[in-house]
């Protein structure tokens, strides 16, 4: 038996019903790239989570495990396949449908040929899911209990670990709610990016980190003037540029001036100029019916 994993990159958004079918049908586990999170919901049991550097730690494995990896609509970016070996062991096959045909619109136009690249059913499947590193994290947790609560609420992302974080730990059920720039990585998008979301009354929250936040927090004057009431955000305070930080250390750059010499000014106060509400508290934060500002603090 082959051990099989589908692999769906932002290519593939309009193959929702296709996808969630060819899975079901041949019982293999899919996991996605950052741009398809949502394609197939977050709760799926079949889908693993995002692959690639702070990707999901699970999905990763079974990505260096599996025998044939099935690409999507896919461009195996370097953030995803940060080093080609991971495609390597086991004599791994690979199979990227968008190079040669489109058989996801085969299977649309009733044709069943896309079906002989998956085999035979699979009995290499996991449930097993949340596996996130590290496990016991707070913000992580925080993360995972508000999308829970606040699932009506679509969330834009800014740039850096805060992404990552939303990525593995907030969890979507349709592609339209989950919005990001990608593989642009625009920081202080998430303030903006909100607004543009929540202008026609849209549920929405912005994450960003402490960085991003102040990219771009005259925005906030909007907000306040507009009386967007339906816009929330988040600032997970880490006191420094985290993602640039980590890529320093683990590339062993030791002048890492995205902590040492970096700083953020009082939050709670810039909050306070634009007339937007602030909280630590969670509780406060989900049931506060006009725009707020959360702080997690790491
Ligand atoms: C406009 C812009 N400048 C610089 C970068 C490079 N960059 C990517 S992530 C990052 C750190 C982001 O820090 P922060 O917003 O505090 O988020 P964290 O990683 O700490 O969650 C930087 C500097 C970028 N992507 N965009």
């Amino acid at each position: 038996m082959t051990k099989t994993l589908l692999l769906i990159g932002h290519g593939a958004v309009d193959f929702k019903e296709e996808i969630i079918h060819l899975i079901e049908t041949y019982n293999i586990n899919l996991v996605y790239s950052m741009k398809a999170k949502g394609i197939v919901s977050d709760t799926h049991p079949l889908n693993l989570g995002m692959i690639g550097w702070k990707g999901n730690w699970f999905a990763n494995q079974r990505l260096k495990e599996c025998e044939h990896l099935i690409v999507l609509g896919s461009r195996l970016d370097v953030r995803q396949i940060p080093d080609a070996n991971i495609l390597k062991p086991f004599n791994k096959k690979v199979t990227n449908l968008d190079e040669t045909y489109n058989p996801l619109k085969e299977i649309k136009d009733g044709m069943t040929s896309c079906y002989d690249c998956f085999g035979e059913i699979s009995d290499w499947v996991s449930e097993y899911k949340t596996d996130n590193i590290p496990p016991e994290d707070k913000i992580n947790s925080t993360l995972d209990y508000l999308s829970f609560y606040m699932q009506d609420y679509s969330v834009v992302t800014d740039v850096g670990e805060n992404q990552l974080r939303v990525c593995n730990n907030w969890s979507v059920d349709h592609q339209d709610k989950f919005i990001t720039s990608g593989g642009l990585g625009t920081m202080g998008y998430a303030i903006p990016g909100a607004i543009g979301v929540g202008i026609d009354g849209r549920k929405v929250i912005g994450i960003m980190g402490d960085g991003g936040f102040q990219m771009n927090y005259q925005e906030l004057e909007l907000i306040n003037q507009y009386k967007l009431n339906n816009i929330k955000f988040i600032v997970i305070n880490n006191h420094q540029l985290k993602l640039v930080a980590d890529f320093e250390k683990e590339s062993k750059i030791t002048n890492t001036l995205t902590i040492d010499d970096y700083s953020c000014p009082n939050i709670e106060k810039i909050c306070d100029v634009y007339n937007i509400k602030y909280t630590t508290n969670i509780e406060e934060f989900i049931d506060c019916d006009t725009c707020i500002l959360l702080e997690l603090f790491c």
